[in-house]
């Protein structure tokens, strides 16, 4: 079986309302949205998002590229067209938008294979688990009041979510310190509680902050400084008790290699669009195994079900609701975890009615 076609189709999705972290002000996701039809009809599907569908149509071209390397091609030599796509890119970097758009077609690609073999990729790679901790991560944003926090929080644990996500880096840190005593008191000890920096800070700071956090029994203060600061990273986590988590900012397994080397986190959290897609995933999963180091995927909640099927080092996805629209079949949610969706591929297929409604094409 071949790959007739690679085609692409642009949508930008509006969030309820705009939020903010420490570094992002967010009031729409973009996303390209990727379809590979075989030459027996079949499709399979990926997406690579930009916030704010900023640089959209870049992602759009470097996809578009990839379509010589892609159509007439077996459609199961997956990790081939993978290869040669990285060959490709080499003379314009193998980081950034490159590696966001060979994701989406690497991803595309291993739906249509699940289902060409009518499989859920989880169980094609090798299961380990039916179902996989998750926390509440659409929400807790730093733009948001104290109040605010506390309601949707309460809104949280009756969805049935047992951890969630707080952003942290307010210019007073104080702020912080109170913003998570105050969520702490309106859930109670039973509910995880994580918190996300977004890179806002230095060192030192994060260090002050993660101490008082730690009072509060928060369970990981992710990327505390900037990513690019791999010993600023090393230095936080060994003068903090609670765990350090990061990598969503970097790419493939040699960016994981590096922060792994340098004993940057206690965490690593991979992010699919920034990996390079399924393929690279899997590498990545197996390269922290190797170092005994937990991942949790970043973002992406429907696709790295893949992942988190069958890493057994995998403790947990990330439950991001920006891309739910997307979709015509929807996550399950059971004692606070995702189950793995038995349908064949991803188990996740685009919903012709969103693309029309939010097309940009
Ligand atoms: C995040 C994710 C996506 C966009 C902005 C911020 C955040 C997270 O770092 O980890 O959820
Ligand atoms: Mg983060």
């Amino acid at each position: 079986m071949k790959v007739k076609q690679l085609s692409t189709q642009l949508v930008n999705l509006p969030l309820d309302q705009s939020i903010g972290t420490a570094i992002h002000s967010i009031h729409s996701v973009g996303c390209v949205l990727v379809t590979v039809t075989s030459d027996e009809g079949l499709v399979g599907e990926g997406y690579a998002f930009t916030i704010n569908a900023v640089r959209l149509k870049a992602f759009d071209e470097v996809i578009r590229s990839f379509a010589p390397l892609v159509e007439g091609r077996r459609a199961d030599f997956i990790e081939g067209i993978w290869q040669d796509i990285w060959q490709s890119c080499n003379p314009i970097g193998q980081k950034g938008i490159t590696i966001g758009a060979l994701s989406a077609v690497d991803t595309a690609l291993w739906d249509l294979h699940g289902k060409t073999l009518n499989q859920p990729l989880y169980r094609l790679f090798g299961a380990c688990r039916e179902r996989v901790d998750t926390y509440a991560s659409g929400g807790l944003w730093l733009s948001q009041s104290i109040d605010e926090l506390c309601s949707e929080a309460q809104q949280f644990v009756e969805q049935g979510f047992h951890s969630m996500k707080l952003r942290v880096g307010s210019s007073n840190w104080r702020d912080d310190v109170q913003r998570a005593k105050a969520l702490r008191e309106a859930v109670g000890e039973e509910i995880e509680i994580l918190s996300d920096a977004n890179q806002s800070l230095n060192p030192k700071q994060a260090i002050r902050l993660g101490r008082a956090l730690q009072e509060h029994g928060i369970a990981w203060l992710e990327e505390p400084v900037p990513a690019h600061d791999l010993r600023g990273h090393a230095e936080v986590r060994d003068k903090l008790d609670l765990p350090i988590a990061s990598g969503e900012t970097e790419y493939t397994r040699f960016g994981m290699r590096d922060m792994i080397k340098a004993r940057a986190c206690d965490i690593l959290m991979p992010d699919l669009q920034r990996m390079g897609g399924l393929t690279e995933f899997k590498k990545v999963a197996a390269l922290a195994a190797s170092f005994d180091m937990p991942i949790s995927s970043h973002i992406f909640t429907e696709h790295s079900l893949a992942i988190a099927g069958s890493a057994p080092n995998c403790i947990s996805v990330e439950h991001m609701p920006w891309f739910a629209p997307l979709f015509n079949e929807q996550l399950e949610m059971e004692n606070g975890q995702l189950l793995m969706p038995q349908r064949a591929g991803s188990g996740f297929s685009f919903n012709p009615d969103t693309i029309k409604r939010y097309s940009l094409d």
